[in-house]
């Protein structure tokens, strides 16, 4: 026995080795991923093809399993089934989740990037913020460079919505009461039926994606120009980020960015959706220079005074870092 061990070391520190090394190697984690947007809308098919690419590489580090749509979880309370870990990572805009965090719509108002937000300290100010008032990681941001518009169903001569009835979420609802609409919060599985039945004029969405749903089927005209910037992104239970090995959490944190990366597609995919609604027939109503420059400057004044009072603490630091 002595000689044994006199004789053979390493035999007990490879055995050591080994009882630390095997687990780690072995360890492939699968995180659940719900989405707030309806599984046929485009950004989710974006999404999907992301996980298989994550999944395809991830083979024995980290793998994720896309649960669904608004079905599995509705659209408002995907943000609170993040941060209470019912699922591990979501798929959604902040306007979703601000039952959760005030803070969480005021990505909109982004005009710097995402890149940009990367190397300005705003990401990491975006991560304290989260991390304290939602208990999540905001791992990246997957849509911007998208304007949002107003989409009507009868003819304005200038920005006067009185007498309307406008889908909103949080993004869009003090602007529009600015101007006399009389809103009704939806998700946007449930504008269709809306549009349909006339219980809506019309409705706040970015400049893109409607075809997703058939909107074009119920819309005339749109109003330009478009305010704000569309944020949709990736969020994950803080706790669920942090229980994470340092090699896993790299992987996704890797493949995020890289999805983040791509967002430059929407500057093209804009201008195409545009387009294919002309081509639908969506006409589009536009006010002179001085109306319009009024417009876009009010949608981003009564933006940030909504930020402020929502989040005193963190709005004007946002301000920072999101502001050009
Ligand atoms: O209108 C909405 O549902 C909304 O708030 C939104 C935000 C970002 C992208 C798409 C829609």
């Amino acid at each position: 026995m002595k000689s044994q061990k006199s004789q053979h070391p390493w035999l007990a520190a490879v055995a050591c080795l080994a009882l630390v090394a095997a687990p780690a190697a072995a360890q492939e984690v699968t995180l659940r991923l719900v989405s707030a947007f309806p599984e046929n809308q485009f950004y989710v098919k974006r999404t999907t093809d992301w996980i298989a690419d994550v999944n395809k590489d991830g083979k024995g580090v980290l793998q994720i399993n896309f649960i669904g749509g608004p079905k599995a979880i509705p659209t408002f309370e995907v943000g609170k089934a993040v941060q209470t870990g019912v699922v591990d990572i979501g798929f959604s805009t902040g306007a979703f989740y601000t039952n959760v965090m005030p803070e969480a719509d005021i990505l909109k108002l982004s005009e710097t990037s995402a890149a940009e937000q990367r190397k300005n300290g705003g990401y990491e100010l975006i991560n304290r913020i989260w991390a304290e008032k939602g208990n999540m990681r905001y791992l990246a941001k997957t849509v911007e460079f998208t304007p949002f518009h107003i989409y009507i169903n009868k003819k304005i001569d200038k920005p006067d919505l009185t007498g309307m009835k406008i889908r909103i979420t949080p993004v869009y609802r003090e602007f529009f009461q600015s101007m006399n609409a009389q809103v009704m919060t939806t998700a946007p599985g449930e504008v269709y039926t809306a549009l349909e039945r006339g219980v809506i004029d019309g409705y706040g969405w970015p400049i893109h994606a409607l075809f997703d749903l058939n909107w074009q089927e119920k819309t005339k005209y749109r109003v330009d120009p478009g305010f704000y910037n569309a944020e949709v992104s990736l969020i994950m239970n803080l706790d669920k980020y942090k229980s994470l090995t340092p090699a896993q959490r790299d992987y996704l944190d890797r493949k995020a960015l890289a999805y983040e990366n791509q967002n430059e597609f929407w500057k093209k995919y804009n201008q195409d959706e545009a387009a294919r609604q002309k081509q639908a027939g969506i006409e589009t109503i536009s006010f002179d220079a001085a109306t319009s420059k009024a417009f876009v400057d009010k949608a981003k004044e009564i933006g940030w005074a909504t930020a402020i009072k929502a989040s005193p603490q963190y709005g004007p630091e946002l301000r920072k870092v999101l502001s050009r």
